[in-house]
C-alpha cells in the first residue's frame, strides 16, 4: 500500500459535486449519462489533491450494455481547474482541456482519432483525445459494455512518478513521467473527477466509488478552532506535531498534514505572514544546533511556498538552541509559528 491506512479518506457523497446528466443512483454511485444521444455529465472530488504525495483509489465503472452500437466512454480527470469539462462524444469530456492528464476507457472506435477497433484504455494529456498525442497507449481491453461493473485502481506513486491503471485486477498501463513538471507547470495542486458521453451512439455509464486514498488532500487539512483562534490572535504557537527524522529526508507525513493546515490559514488570511522558528538542541555544538535548525526551517518554509504562499509572507528563522522552553514546558527541539499583520 502506497498510502498509510490511517489517512484513507472515507468515501462519502458529499466529498463529490456533479456536472451536467449526472445523477445519484446508491450510496456511492453515479450515472453519468443517459443511454440517449449526446449525454454527458461528471462527477468531481471537492477537494484538490497534491500530486507530490502518492494516492490510490478503486472504482467500479458500469460502461454501459451494448457493445456494437455503444459509445463513446469515460476519462479519469486531473486538471487544476475545478470542475472542468471537455467536449461530448468523441470527446468524452475531457477533450479541450488544457492543462489536463486523463486516462480514458474508450468504447468507441473513431478512426480519425486513431483509435483501434476494441474498447481500449490511454493515458492522454491537454485534452487531446487523439492517439497520435498520447503518453501512453491506447491499449486495447476486453469488452467492457457488458452491464457490468468493473473494478478500476488507480494509483500514483509519487516517488516514483508513476501512474498506474489496473483493470479487474490486472495491471493494464501506466505512465513514469515528471507529470507536476512537465504537465502542470510546476503545480502539483489539481482537481480530480470522472467524465462521461455519449454522441451519435450511445450507451448508460456509471460509477462507484469503492476506496480512496491520498497522501495529500489539501483543503481537508484546518487547525481545531482554538488553535486557529489563537493564531489569528497572534498568540505564538509550538507545532508539535513537526517532526524531523535523522534517518530520513524530507518531511514525515504528520509534517507535511500540519504544514498543509498553516497554508490553508495562510491562504484564507492574505493579509497575514508567519514566522517560523525551528529550535534544535540535539547536536554537539551551539554551531550545529544552529546549522540545524537553518535546514530544518528552510525545509519547512520551502514546503510552504511551493504549495502557493508568496515568499515574502514567509519568515523562516533557525534559533538554534539559544532559547531552551521553561521546565516543564514540552520539547526544546520545536517549531513555532506566529502570524502577524504585514505592516503597509
Ligand atoms: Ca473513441
Ligand atoms: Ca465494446
Amino acid at each position: 500500500m502506497l498510502v498509510p491506512s490511517s489517512i484513507a479518506a472515507q468515501v462519502v457523497a458529499e466529498d463529490f459535486f456533479a456536472t451536467g446528466q449526472t445523477t445519484r443512483t446508491g450510496e456511492n454511485c453515479y450515472q453519468l449519462t443517459y443511454d440517449d444521444y449526446w449525454s454527458s455529465g461528471g462527477i468531481w472530488h471537492q477537494e484538490p489533491i497534491d500530486l507530490s504525495e502518492s494516492f490510490e483509489m478503486e472504482l467500479k465503472l458500469m460502461m454501459g450494455c451494448k457493445d456494437a452500437g455503444g459509445a463513446d466512454g469515460m476519462v479519469f480527470v486531473f486538471t487544476p481547474f475545478r470542475g472542468g469539462g471537455g467536449y461530448q462524444g468523441e470527446g468524452m469530456g475531457f477533450a479541450g482541456l488544457q492543462p489536463s492528464l486523463g486516462i480514458e476507457v474508450d468504447t468507441w472506435e473513431n478512426e480519425h482519432l486513431g483509435d483501434p477497433p476494441q474498447d481500449h484504455v490511454a493515458i492522454l494529456r491537454d485534452g487531446y483525445v487523439m492517439h497520435y498525442y498520447n503518453l501512453e497507449g491506447p491499449v486495447p481491453i476486453p469488452n467492457v459494455e457488458d452491464c457490468k461493473l468493473h473494478l478500476f485502481e488507480i494509483s500514483w506513486n509519487a516517488e516514483a512518478q508513476k501512474l498506474t491503471l489496473r483493470l479487474d485486477e490486472a495491471e493494464i498501463i501506466s505512465y513514469t513521467g515528471d507529470i507536476v513538471t512537465e504537465i502542470f507547470y510546476d503545480n502539483p495542486e489539481v482537481y480530480w473527477g470522472v467524465t462521461a458521453a455519449t454522441g451519435k451512439f450511445t450507451n448508460r455509464h456509471e460509477i462507484c466509488f469503492e476506496r480512496l486514498e491520498f497522501a495529500g488532500l489539501i483543503r481537508k487539512s484546518l487547525f481545531t478552532r482554538v488553535l486557529q483562534s489563537k493564531l489569528l490572535h497572534g498568540e505564538p504557537l509550538t507545532l508539535d506535531k513537526i517532526t524531523f527524522s535523522e534517518k530520513e529526508a524530507g518531511l514525515s507525513r504528520t509534517t507535511r498534514e500540519e504544514l498543509y493546515k498553516l497554508v490553508n490559514l495562510l491562504k484564507r488570511n492574505p493579509d497575514l505572514r508567519v514566522t517560523i522558528d525551528a529550535h534544535s538542541f540535539q547536536q554537539a555544538t551551539t554551531d550545529a544546533n544552529g546549522q540545524r535548525s537553518r535546514e530544518q526551517v528552510a525545509q519547512l518554509a520551502a514546503f510552504l511556498i511551493k504549495h502557493g504562499i508568496e515568499e515574502k509572507r514567509v519568515l523562516a528563522r533557525g534559533m538554534g538552541d539559544r532559547f531552551p522552553v521553561k521546565e516543564g514546558e514540552g520539547s526544546n527541539d520545536r517549531v513555532e509559528v506566529h502570524l502577524y499583520q504585514a505592516r503597509t
